[in-house]
């Protein structure tokens, strides 16, 4: 049995087919408001740092600086958004803890700018970092309050088309910059799913799985190399490095 929020729980064994309407989250208990700063946090943080790193790509694609300007727009409005959900629930948000988190990532972002690695940053945010906000945000949906959800679903859906840049742009060019791509992917898949190991008990308490919000970011990233044209199998090797000890639950 799990208890979330003093009801409950059955655990079946396949945690992920247990229908949520089964559970009953108390938005409003100490357990769900604790672990709710942290997460909503980590979303306003990653937001404002995806922002930061579009107006970056921006500066380093002076021939796309338009589009890539309003992808940062929309990103400055999702952290907007998500502000308003800690709101909404009179929570506040614990910042510090979640840009410390996001600092490992960010320098990685940074190192891939200074070398003028455009392909490095590219792949850190539009490939890794929007796979990771796509799987993250479908983990959330159904388990989130009334407020929240139809912010996230819309939020979604502009993540989508902050890959989708990544895509078109190394899609063309893949087999020049194919050995660049999985050299970064190598690095980054890592380091953000690192993000996740202190927050396990906090995305629990939430009501999502953190197993299946693992499995989503590397389903989702993995369809998404194999679209710019990386092979089944160069995608299968970087995976198993680096989410599989994830998914078979030993970094979990
Ligand atoms: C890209 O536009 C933004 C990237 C934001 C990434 C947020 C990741 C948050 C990880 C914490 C666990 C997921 C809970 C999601 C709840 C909304
Ligand atoms: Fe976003
Ligand atoms: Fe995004």
């Amino acid at each position: 049995m799990v208890a979330i929020c003093g009801l409950a729980v059955v655990a079946l064994p396949f945690p992920s087919l247990l229908p949520m309407s089964l559970f009953s989250l108390d938005y409003l208990c100490p357990a769900y408001r604790d672990a709710y700063g942290r997460i909503n946090a980590m979303v306003i943080v990653g937001e404002g740092l995806a922002y930061r790193h579009f107006r970056l790509l921006a500066a380093a694609f002076p021939e796309q600086a338009r589009e890539l300007k309003h992808l940062a727009a929309m990103e400055a409005g999702h952290a907007r958004a998500f502000v308003g959900c800690g709101l909404h629930l009179g929570i506040q948000p614990e910042l510090v803890l979640a840009r410390s988190l996001f600092a490992p990532l960010h320098g990685l972002f940074l190192e891939a700018r200074a070398q003028a690695d455009r392909v490095g940053q590219v792949v850190i945010q539009c490939l890794i970092v929007e796979c990771f906000a796509v799987a993250a945000y479908s983990a959330y949906l159904p388990v989130a309050d009334a407020y929240a959800q139809p912010i996230t679903a819309r939020v979604m859906a502009d993540e989508g088309k902050h890959l989708d840049f990544g895509e078109r742009w190394l899609r063309p060019q893949i087999v020049a910059v194919g050995g660049t791509v999985i050299a970064w992917c190598t690095r980054a898949i890592p380091v953000i799913l690192a993000i996740l190991s202190p927050l396990r008990a906090d995305v629990i308490a939430i009501g999502m799985d953190p197993g299946e919000l693992v499995g989503e970011f590397s389903a989702l990233l993995s369809e998404s190399l194999g679209r710019i044209g990386l092979s089944p199998e160069q995608v299968r090797r970087l995976l198993a490095a680096g989410a599989a000890p994830w998914l078979a639950g030993s970094a979990a």
